[in-house]
């Protein structure tokens, strides 16, 4: 019993350093590792805490790793074969048992906990969010509506439409807490900006997906389709750009007015090619030669 005592308090300390790592994780270890294979520096605020989140499971399955790692190679070193003589034979050791069913449990657990957290924050969708944006998929490109209410049945005011020679821009209010609301015109795709932290598939037929974020970091971001959907899939990318709430009230008031999105990009200050999608590069979305996005020759299918 003396023994598993000494485990018992050696297993708890083990516990206690794992779970100082993981509440200091969020800071410094992210940054030190790269962000562990996930794009560091998030743009939204939902972003924010699925990253802190990323790093500390990430940090704790580590430290669980260690630990056993360090067991087999005690195991293997302390109990190698020394002779002909057998090894005392033991059955099993109570405490330990119920110390090595209970702490995975707990583990689990805590992870849960974290998770259930930070996914329900997540998913939440408030009553009134400051503006709604409908995303619109179709083999193969992307219709983003600015809406003038959440919901189906709302109108929409403005909207920027993808096309075989321009990849879409979505311009967005930094600050404000905006609705995505998702349709597909025919097969499932899914919308995704890798600096979001976030992807979520758009449906066909009435099933309506929605989510919110709040942007906090004004630039210019690659968007993806992260559904296979059929033969121009992987030309199917447009660019959200989040700029101050002020310049989009300016850009939103030319699209209104009439303007196409690179005559609104070009009243809020942006000029030449600065005008269209600056992020898909390297990546070529034209699907016809001599697109007017970008100058070059080479063209999908040549
Ligand atoms: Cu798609």
């Amino acid at each position: 019993m003396k023994y598993s005592a000494t485990v018992l308090r050696r297993i708890g300390g083990f516990v206690t350093v794992a779970g100082l790592a993981s509440l200091l994780a969020g800071c410094d270890v992210g940054k030190t590792f790269d962000g562990f294979g996930w794009p560091q520096g998030g743009i939204s605020q939902q972003s924010e805490q699925m990253y802190n989140l990323w790093i500390g499971s990430v940090v704790a399955a580590l430290a669980v790793g260690f630990f056993v790692w360090g067991l087999i190679f005690w195991c293997v070193i302390r109990y190698r074969k020394r002779g002909d003589d057998l090894p005392v034979q033991t059955r099993f050791n109570m405490p330990l048992e119920v110390l090595y069913t209970v702490t995975p449990v707990l583990i689990v657990a805590v992870l849960f906990y974290y998770t259930a957290i930070v996914q329900t924050d997540v998913d939440k969708l408030s009553a009134k969010p400051d503006m709604t944006v409908e995303v619109v998929g179709f083999k193969w490109n992307w219709q983003f509506n600015y809406r003038d209410a959440p919901g189906a049945e709302a109108k929409t005011v403005a909207s920027t439409l993808g096309s075989t020679d321009v990849i879409p821009l979505l311009v967005l209010p930094a600050g404000k807490k905006i609705r995505f609301e998702e349709t597909s015109r025919d097969v499932i795709h899914s919308f995704w900006v890798p600096e979001l932290l976030f992807k979520r598939d758009v449906f066909p037929g009435n099933v309506r997906n929605a989510f919110e974020v709040t942007l906090d970091k004004p630039g210019r971001y690659v968007g993806r389709c992260a559904e296979l959907c059929g033969t121009y899939h992987a030309f199917m990318q447009f660019e959200l750009v989040v700029v101050s709430p002020e310049r989009f009230d300016q850009f939103l008031a030319a699209k209104v007015a009439g303007g196409s999105t690179p005559d609104a990009m070009g009243a809020i200050g942006f000029t030449g090619d600065q005008r269209y999608a600056v992020t898909t590069q390297p990546f070529d979305s034209r699907r016809i030669d001599q697109g007017w996005n970008q100058s070059g020759a080479v063209a999908a299918g040549e």
